[in-house]
């Protein structure tokens, strides 16, 4: 579509505008310097006089589709009563607060100004499944990251040695599965969880493969700069909510330091004023539920700190939050002990899958209480890991939907970051633990219209190489475009009940250059994509490796021809071709 935003102020980092009033033009859905008058005569117009103008939002991490996420819609009747919407003649129906089915949570996700979502955990054997939710999920364009840290084939790459053929893997898995990453979730552990054990310390060899969590990393670190992949590795790191979890974290963060990012694709860089390349070796995820210390629940407090201090003195490390905003969450991941210790806690329904020579994962229902000590706490440190780390550059604000709470909490995290009245208000109601056992009573900052831009929009879009086309307003971004009703000449971080209101409906939400939403409600329904990355490797390379995967692939219950997931199971198939070695 051809669309003018007229007059709002606009925040858009990666161009360094902070607040400006100014134009945006979009034609055939990219940003454009300006439209001709014809042009402009016949282009829808929106005023945003008064009103603030960012770039769509991009939610780097985010668990929306595929089989863990379908379990935890299965298992919860009871979270389907909790919100229900009614198909209009546009919109289909839906149901579901923490795990929506999938209409609901692209049409939630739009309505509130995101119009860019990718899902965290893509087990290789669930791709198909992965893509057909994310296919069916409205008005998003997504990815995902493809599951590798316990990978049969890489753990015995990594014990011999041989980065190569591990290059050669990752690279023909990437276009096998159509996925975007390398995630990494509890390196070496979840393999020993498959004989019902852990791994608790980064030298620790594991079963049978006798890898340990840092040969893991270090591989992983290797191949993906390597091969020239658009994100750093996505590490989720091991001992995930153990009290004294903090310092296996802080050990995972050195191994990367020092490895040379390098971003290596074939793209269109969108006019930026910043250099658009990345500059980070790892991508740490929900740094809140890795950063306890402490040695028991009863004795834990927050490390958050001590992390963001290290954080602070590097340059190698982005991470996302975590954040926990209080009430009902589904907790689903790739690690699946991890999944058990909330069982033993909570004794609470729990599903628990291994997918064979891959990974595992494990779904339960959890409730974060203002009441409960612990839960305050962790209120406190996922604020903290925004807070606490100065660099916006280095951090992006999640709540690891729907691990920490549903992403429909967005606007609450926003808002005490922006508010410290807000945080007040929140403490008064909370567990004593929150203050007590945590710096982020003591921090005053409030971050800016322009810092949470660049923690929901232009930061999630540059850790993970789409700055060619999201997070940015420059010249040849896509033309997705958020308006919220706040007038930044009047804003008044103490009134956060009128944040609150604003975040929740966005004033219009435009995705490729088309009004998508008004104030909540869905108006149109265009196109989405997915991308995915093409990793080139040499052919030979490639062939002495499949060697390998063929004669191993007897282990697997299914034919190496059904493996690989064909395109047509994406909407909009857009490879992003990665030079690869
Ligand atoms: C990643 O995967 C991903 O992970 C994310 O819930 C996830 O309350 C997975 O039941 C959690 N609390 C305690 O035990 C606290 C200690 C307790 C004690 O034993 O003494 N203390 C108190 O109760 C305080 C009493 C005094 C007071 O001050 O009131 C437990 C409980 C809990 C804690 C449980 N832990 C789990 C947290 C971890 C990981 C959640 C989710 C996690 C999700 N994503 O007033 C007075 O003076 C009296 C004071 C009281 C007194 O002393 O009696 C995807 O890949
Ligand atoms: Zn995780
Ligand atoms: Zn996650």
């Amino acid at each position: 579509g051809t669309i003018a935003i007229k007059n709002g102020y606009v925040f858009d980092p990666l161009n360094e505008i902070k607040g400006e009033i100014m134009d945006i033009f979009i034609r055939d859905g990219k940003v454009v310097k300006e439209l001709s008058a014809a042009e402009l005569k016949n282009a829808k117009v929106i005023d945003a006089s008064g009103m603030t103008v960012m770039p769509g939002g991009v939610d780097s991490h985010s668990h929306v589709a595929g089989a863990k996420v379908n379990a935890g819609r299965s298992m919860r009747p009871e979270d389907h009563y909790k919100a229900t919407l009614q198909k209009t003649s546009l919109t289909h129906s839906g149901s579901g607060y923490t795990v929506p089915s999938v209409y609901k949570q692209g049409y939630d996700y739009a309505a509130m100004g995101y119009t860019t979502v990718f899902e965290a955990a893509v087990p290789p054997l669930e791709a198909r499944h992965t893509h057909e939710e994310m296919r069916a999920t409205p008005l998003l364009d997504m990815g995902g990251y493809l599951i590798l840290g316990n990978n049969f084939f890489l753990m015995r790459y990594f014990r011999d040695g041989d980065i190569e053929k591990a290059a050669a893997y990752v690279a023909w898995m990437m276009k096998t599965h159509k996925t975007y990453g390398i995630k990494c979730v509890n390196p070496a552990g979840v393999e020993n969880w498959g004989w019902g054990k852990n791994i608790s310390s980064l030298d620790e060899a594991n079963i049978h493969f006798e890898i340990t969590p840092r040969e893991v990393i270090k591989g992983l670190t290797e191949v993906n700069e390597r091969l020239g992949m658009p994100m750093p590795i996505h590490l989720h790191a091991n001992n995930l909510g153990h009290p004294g979890c903090y310092a296996i974290t802080k050990d995972s963060l050195k191994i990367p330091d020092g490895v040379k990012p390098r971003q290596n694709m074939d793209v269109e860089w969108a006019e930026t004023k910043m250099d658009p390349s990345r500059d980070r070796s790892v991508y740490l995820t929900h740094l809140m539920f890795n950063s306890f210390a402490g040695t028991t629940w009863a004795d834990c407090e927050s490390g958050v700190k001590d992390i963001a201090d290290y954080i602070n003195n590097k340059d190698h490390v982005v991470i996302d939050s975590g954040c926990t905003p209080f009430g009902e969450a589904t907790v689903m991941t790739g690690d699946g002990p991890a999944i058990h210790d909330l069982y033993t806690l909570t004794g609470n329904k729990w599903s628990n899958t291994d997918v064979e020579m891959e990974g595992g994962s494990g779904v339960i229902p959890f409730t974060y209480l203002k009441s409960n000590p612990v839960h305050s706490l962790q209120w406190a440190m996922g604020l903290e890991c925004l807070l606490l780390i100065k660099d916006p550059w280095k951090t992006i604000m999640t709540t690891d939907s729907p691990n920490g709470g549903p992403f429909t909490k967005y606007p609450e995290v926003m808002a005490w970051l922006m508010s410290e009245a807000f945080r007040k208000q929140t403490f008064s109601e909370c567990h004593k633990w929150a203050n007590d056992r945590s710096e982020l009573g003591g921090v005053n900052r409030e971050l800016s219209l322009y810092d949470l831009a660049i923690l929901t929009r232009a930061n999630p879009a540059k850790t993970i190489g789409m700055v060619h086309r999201k997070g940015s307003l420059g010249v040849g971004a896509d033309g997705d475009v958020t308006v919220y009703n706040i007038n930044p000449q009047q804003f008044d971080p103490n009134n956060y009940e009128a944040l609150l209101r604003t975040f929740r409906k966005a004033e219009y939400t435009v995705k490729g250059g088309e009004i998508v939403a008004v104030r909540g409600e869905i108006v149109s329904l265009p196109e989405k994509r997915t991308y995915y990355s093409e990793v080139h490797v040499e052919d030979e390379k490639e062939k002495k490796m499949l060697v390998d995967v063929k004669e191993w692939f007897r282990y697997y219950t299914l034919g190496f021809a059904n493996y690989p997931t064909p395109e047509k199971l994406l909407a909009n198939p857009t490879p992003i071709q990665v030079n690869g070695e």
